[in-house]
C-alpha cells in the first residue's frame, strides 16, 4: 500500500531531468512528496515521564523523617523541603540540563598568545553555586541549628538536589570534606576565613573546594604514588611542585592536597609517612592562578558537566595544615565525607531512575495495556525499588550516626559503626546505582538509550560512583583496615547491634521469616570470622569484597534500635505500610552472607589465588 501511494504521488524529478530514479533512493533522499500516512506518523509521540515534587513523592524518605525527627524539627524541615522540592522541579532541574548541554571549556591562551588557563563554565553551573549557598547545602551541617539532626537534614537536601544538580554535587562533596577537615583541626586562625567562605549562605561569599589527591603513579596507592614536593619558605608557608593527574571541579576556589616536604638537602621521605596535607587558594585576589598551569581537561565518560583537569603546580603557595607525615590520616576526614556524598549520589540516582521508570509505566501502552499492568514489567521495577529503599535507609543510618558524632552525642559503639559503615555503604551503593541505572534504562525500551531523554546522562554519571573516592576493592580493603585498626571492635559493635535489634522486628508476624534469614546470615558471618581468625590459610584479602557485601546486606536487612531504621525495623514500626513489609521481606530473600557461601566453596582457601590467576592469565603449565 505504501509503495502504491509513493508510486502515485511521489515522483518528483529535479531540474527537468527525465532520468528515472529508484523509488527507494528517492524516499531516502527525502525528495518524494510526503504522503499523508507519513505526516501522521510524524505527529505521533510517546508520553514523556513526568515526575512531581521529589520530596513529596518520596514516601520512604518522608516516613523515615516522620519516624525519627523530633516533631518540632520535622515541622520546620518539612516546610523547607517541600519548598525546596518545588524549586528543584521548576528551577534547578532545567539548570541541571543546561549544565549537561554546556560542558566546561578550557582556553589555554588568549587571542594574543598570552597564557591564560581559563576554564569557562556555563551560567547554569554558576547558578548552581549560588543556589547551593542560598539553600545552605554545606552551611546546614556546620551551623547545627538542629543539633545532631542537622547533618541528616543537610544530607536529605543534598539527596534531593543531587540528581538535578548538573554535576554540582561533586564540588559540594569536596567543599563539605574541606570544611570538615578544617573543623576537625579546631578551625585554626589561618583557616577561619576559608572555613567561613566554605560554609557561607551568601552566594557572593561562598567558596568551593577541590581535593587534589590523584597523581600519575597512584590514584588508589596514594602513599606511593604522590610525587609532589613541598619546599618551605622563609615566611613559614610552602611552595608546591608537582603534577596532579585528576583534579575534579578544577574551577574551585581552594583545595586540599598532599605533598612531601623536602628537607634542607631536598630529600623527601617516601611512602605514607612522607605525606603531609596542604591548603591552598587556587587564584589570588585578581583572579591570577597560584603558580598553577592547566595542562588540559579530561575527556570523561560521564560527569561531563564538571571540569576535571590535569594541573602542573610550579611553586603554588600553600599552607601546611596537618602534622608533618600525617597527610593521609588527615585527609581521611575529607575522604569519609566525600564517600558519604558518594552514597548520597548513588541513592539519588537510583531514586531518579526508578521514579522516571514508574511514571513511564503509568503512561506507556504496549500490547494493548499500560506497562504498569504488565506484571513482569512491574516485578522488574519492584526489584529495583527494594535496592533503592535499602540504600536510602543505610544512608540515613550513616548520617544519623555522623550527626551524633559531630555533636558529641555518639556512644563508642556509634563511632565504631560509623567507621565501618562508610566504606561498606560507599562500595555497596556504588554498585547498586549502576546496576539499577542499567535495568531502569531498559524499562524505557529504545527511548532509554536516547541521549536527549537525559536517561543516558544518569547512567554515565552513576558509573563513576564505584570508581572515584576509592574503588570497590580499595574500599573493601578499607573495611579490613577498620577491623585491624580497632582490633576487631568494629565487628563486635556491628554484630552486637545486629543481634540486639533483630529482636525488635521478630515480634511482627509477617517479618518472621525475614528475621530468621537475617539471624542465620548473622550467624554465618560470625562463623566465617571465627574461621578466618583460626585458619591461617584463609586469605582475608581475597574475602574482602564478599565480606563487605555481606556486611551491607545484613545491616540493611536487619532491624536497628530505638533511634534508627533499616528495612526490617522500618517495616516493624507502628503504621508501616505494606510496601515497607514487602521491601524488608524481599531484601532478606537474597543471599545475605555471600562471604560464608563463597568460603564454603573454597574461594579464599589454599590455592584459590593461583586458580584465579590461571583462569585470568592462563596456567604456566598449559
Ligand atoms: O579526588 C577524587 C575525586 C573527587 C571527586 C569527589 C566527588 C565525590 C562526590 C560524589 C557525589 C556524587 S578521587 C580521589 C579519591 N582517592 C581515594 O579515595 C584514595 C583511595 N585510596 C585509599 O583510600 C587508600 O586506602 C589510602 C590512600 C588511604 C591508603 O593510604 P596508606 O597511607 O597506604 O594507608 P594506611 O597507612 O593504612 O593509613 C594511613 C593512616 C592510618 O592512620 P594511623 O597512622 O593513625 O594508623 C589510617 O588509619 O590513615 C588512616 N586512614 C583512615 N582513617 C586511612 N583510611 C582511613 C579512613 N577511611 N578513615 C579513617
Amino acid at each position: 500500500d505504501r509503495c502504491q501511494v509513493l508510486g502515485v504521488k511521489g515522483i518528483n524529478t529535479t531540474g527537468g531531468q527525465e532520468q528515472q530514479v529508484g523509488l527507494q533512493e528517492k524516499a531516502v533522499s527525502g525528495e518524494l512528496e510526503m504522503p499523508l500516512t507519513r505526516r501522521e506518523t510524524e505527529t505521533l509521540f510517546q508520553e514523556q515521564p513526568e515526575t512531581g515534587n521529589p520530596y513529596l513523592e518520596d514516601t520512604l524518605l518522608r516516613s523515615y523523617l516522620k519516624t525519627h525527627l523530633p516533631p518540632k524539627v520535622l515541622e520546620e524541615v518539612h516546610e523547607d523541603l517541600e519548598r525546596f522540592g518545588k524549586r528543584l522541579l521548576t528551577q534547578i532541574q532545567p539548570l541541571g540540563w543546561e549544565c549537561e548541554l554546556n560542558p566546561p571549556v578550557f582556553q589555554p591562551y588568549d587571542a594574543w598568545g598570552r597564557r591564560v588557563d581559563r576554564i569557562h563554565t556555563c551560567a547554569a553551573w554558576r547558578s548552581m553555586k549560588e543556589i547551593s549557598a542560598e539553600e545552605g547545602l554545606i552551611a546546614e551541617a556546620y551551623e547545627r541549628r538542629y543539633s545532631n539532626w542537622s547533618r541528616l537534614y543537610q544530607a536529605v537536601k543534598l539527596y534531593l538536589f543531587s540528581s538535578s544538580s548538573g554535576g554540582f554535587n561533586c564540588p559540594l562533596a569536596m567543599t563539605d570534606g574541606a570544611a570538615k577537615v578544617i573543623e576537625s583541626l579546631g578551625i585554626p586562625g589561618s583557616l577561619k576565613n576559608a572555613f567561613d567562605h566554605l560554609t557561607s549562605r551568601d552566594p557572593r561569599q561562598f567558596w568551593t573546594s577541590g581535593q587534589w589527591m590523584t597523581e600519575r603513579r597512584g590514584g588508589s596507592d596514594v602513599a606511593n604514588g604522590t610525587e609532589t614536593v613541598a619546599r618551605k619558605q622563609p615566611d613559614g608557608s610552602y611552595r608546591l611542585y608537582g603534577f596532579k593527574w585528576f583534579t575534579s571541579a578544577a574551577d574551585s576556589d581552594v583545595t586540599l592536597t598532599l605533598a612531601r616536604i623536602a628537607d634542607a638537602e631536598g630529600q623527601c621521605t617516601q611512602g605514607s609517612r612522607g605525606l603531609s596535607l596542604f591548603f591552598l587558594k587556587v587564584r589570588d585576589e585578581e583572579g591570577k592562578l597560584n603558580n598553577i598551569q592547566v595542562q588540559r581537561l579530561k575527556d570523561k565518560l560521564g560527569t561531563r558537566q564538571m571540569a576535571t583537569a590535569e594541573l602542573w603546580l610550579h611553586g603554588a603557595r600553600a599552607e601546611l595544615i596537618s602534622a608533618e607525615g600525617r597527610g593521609v590520616a588527615s585527609i581521611s576526614n575529607m575522604l569519609n565525607i566525600t564517600r558519604i556524598h558518594n552514597i548520597i549520589g548513588a541513592v539519588a540516582s537510583m531514586r531518579r531512575m526508578i521514579s522516571l521508570s514508574r511514571e513511564y509505566a503509568r503512561r506507556r501502552v504496549a500490547f494493548g495495556k499500560l506497562l504498569k499492568d504488565h506484571p513482569l514489567h512491574v516485578q522488574t521495577i519492584a526489584r529495583l525499588e527494594v535496592q533503592a529503599r535499602g540504600a536510602l535507609l543505610l544512608l540515613m543510618e550513616i548520617v544519623r550516626l555522623l550527626g551524633l558524632a559531630e555533636t558529641n552525642l555518639a556512644s563508642e559503639q556509634d563511632l565504631l559503626l560509623l567507621r565501618l559503615l562508610i566504606p561498606v555503604a560507599k562500595l555497596y551503593t556504588g554498585k547498586q546505582a549502576s546496576a539499577v541505572a542499567v535495568e531502569a534504562m531498559e524499562s524505557f525500551g529504545g527511548q532509554g538509550y536516547m541521549e536527549d531523554t537525559g536517561l543516558p546522562v544518569i547512567l554515565r554519571d552513576s558509573l563513576v560512583l564505584s570508581i572515584w573516592e576509592g574503588t570497590t576493592n580499595i574500599l573493601s580493603l578499607d573495611v579490613l583496615r577498620s577491623l585491624a585498626k580497632s582490633q576487631g571492635q568494629v565487628m563486635a559493635a556491628f554484630l552486637s547491634t545486629v543481634q540486639k535489634k533483630l529482636e525488635l522486628a521478630a515480634g511482627t508476624g509477617e517479618l518472621a521469616l525475614a528475621v530468621q534469614r537475617a539471624r542465620a546470615a548473622s550467624r554465618s558471618l560470625t562463623q566465617f570470622l571465627e574461621a578466618a581468625g583460626s585458619e591461617q590459610a584463609l586469605s582475608m584479602e581475597l574475602a574482602a569484597r564478599d565480606f563487605s557485601y555481606s556486611l551491607a546486606r545484613i545491616y540493611t536487612g536487619r532491624a536497628e534500635g530505638n533511634h534508627s531504621a533499616l528495612l526490617l525495623e522500618h517495616a516493624a514500626r507502628r503504621g508501616a505500610d505494606p510496601a515497607d513489609v514487602c521491601a524488608a521481606q524481599r531484601w532478606c530473600e537474597q543471599e545475605l552472607c555471600p562471604v560464608a557461601a563463597e568460603s564454603g566453596r573454597g574461594s579464599y582457601g589454599p590455592g584459590a589465588a593461583l586458580r584465579d590467576s590461571a583462569l585470568v592469565f592462563g596456567s604456566s603449565r598449559l
